[in-house]
């Protein structure tokens, strides 16, 4: 039987209804700015957070009691049962997996590959029936213990051929499963001590790594989109992949600017001293948006602590900069967050998501109304309203250093300060948030 039996399916009532187990706000059907809502967010759930994590901490182990737990694939099929059930409850559309959410360790590498197919055949039949697709897959590269010194980054190299290995193993069930990006996000790929790091070789392996993860895509004709996620530390003291523009080097650097893009998480460009907005909107500004991970940190404790999102104008200003980028195409929004330890019901795994759900929508509703009102751009335009002329362009692309000097002096120039209107601006934001 269902473990989610207990639970109806959850339906979009609107805003008056009283009901725990109805959206809110969350109505897949309304069009926004031309769209449906389904469509702009695209919402995934995360198999290793809600099927997988057990309620430890660093402190403690397990808290919460599954009917799935347990490391055969009887187990793994049970828990493919209870993934499927939940996304139907919930009426998500996408849910995103690593190799080792899914199916139970091998005694070889081989085993392991089997053991991934074989559970990546019971969702493809799923999947058929319920229409649930898949936004990402990925490979745990992190957790077992021969990762400890990272993956493709690792000082043996045998470990980076079984990276490899692991990788297009991945790679080939989720181009199998229709998945319209796959991830790497760098679990280990940094260093826990200086004393004992390459820089240079290290750089050197993750370069010829990602290039061979992008052939490969060409090779087997995966049409999904390749997505780094940043993040700047934990579980590595110091991580290679620490934020948009730290990436954005390195894709340069190996001339994979146009072949990758980025998962960005809200709980990573906060680790990184960033806001989520400014991550969104620099990728935006290079060309690299492609997915996010939507969450939370606490606030007080500079963890990585996953927690779904309940903050209406910060999730407006990150789905701002979504659709001021265009909005997704093969990404969207995966809920890479957890319920708390104490959270030990299968109520409290469904009600999180639909109040985060229901955070989603009233924040890209908000950054909708934003955006079409304009008024943001209107008055950005008019800041930079200076350089919309020849003359000034011209400074940019031809004048050299001592003729714009020259010209100074000539028309005797006096610049002067115009006011930044922040406080106006943010006024402006309340209005619709
Ligand atoms: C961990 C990451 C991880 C990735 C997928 O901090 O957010 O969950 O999203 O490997
Ligand atoms: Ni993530
Ligand atoms: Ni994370």
């Amino acid at each position: 039987m269902s473990y989610f039996k207990d639970i109806p399916p959850i339906q979009y009532e609107g805003p008056d209804s009283d009901n725990e187990f109805a959206y809110r706000h969350y109505d897949p059907n309304e069009v926004v700015m031309g769209k449906r809502m389904e469509d702009h967010l695209r919402l995934a759930v995360a198999y290793w957070h809600s099927l997988a994590y057990e309620g430890g901490d660093p402190f403690g182990g397990r808290t919460f009691e599954r009917p799935w737990y347990g490391d055969d694939m009887a187990a793994a099929r049970v828990k493919a049962d209870a993934a499927f059930d939940m996304f139907g409850v919930l009426n998500v559309p996408f849910f995103c997996f690593h190799d080792a959410d899914v199916r139970p360790e091998g005694d070889s590498f081989a085993e392991s590959r089997r053991n991934l197919e074989e559970i990546c055949d019971v969702f493809a039949d799923k999947m058929q029936q319920t229409g649930t697709k898949l936004l990402w897959g990925t490979a745990n590269m992190f957790t077992h213990r021969r990762w400890m010194a990272g993956a493709a980054t690792n000082p043996d190299p045998e470990i980076f051929a079984y990276a490899a290995a692991t990788v297009k193993a991945c790679m080939d069930v989720t181009h199998r499963l229709g998945g319209e990006n796959y991830v790497l996000w760098g679990g280990r790929e940094g260093y826990e001590s200086l004393l004992n790091t390459d820089l240079t070789r290290e750089a050197e392996q993750a370069g010829a790594f990602l290039t061979k993860v992008v052939d490969y895509k060409h090779k087997i004709g995966f049409k999904g989109t390749i997505l780094i996620e940043p993040k700047p530390q934990e579980p590595s003291k110091h991580q290679y992949d620490f934020d948009v523009g730290t990436i954005y080097g390195f894709l340069k650097r190996f001339g994979l600017e146009n072949e990758v893009k980025l998962n960005i998480e809200q709980g990573h460009a906060i680790l990184a001293g960033h806001s989520f907005e400014h991550e969104l909107a620099l990728a935006g500004s290079l060309g690299l948006l492609g997915s996010i991970d939507m969450n939370r940190n606490d606030y007080q404790s500079g963890w990585d602590t996953d927690q779904f999102p309940n903050n209406v104008p910060e999730v407006a200003l990150a789905y701002y900069e979504v659709l001021r980028a265009g909005g997704f195409t093969t990404g969207g929004t995966n809920f890479d967050a957890r319920v708390r330890r104490q959270s030990l019901d299968p109520e409290d795994l469904v009600l999180s998501h639909v109040g985060a759900i229901d955070i989603c929508a009233r924040g890209l509703k908000a950054a909708a109304a934003m955006l079409e009102n304009g008024g943001l751009e209107k008055m950005r335009a008019e800041r930079y309203a200076g350089w919309d002329n020849e003359a000034s362009q011209a400074m940019l692309k031809s004048e050299s250093l001592d003729q714009i000097a020259a010209r100074v002096e000539e028309t005797n120039l006096n610049p002067q300060p115009r006011s930044g209107r922040q406080e106006r601006l943010e006024n402006w934001v309340s209005r619709f948030v």
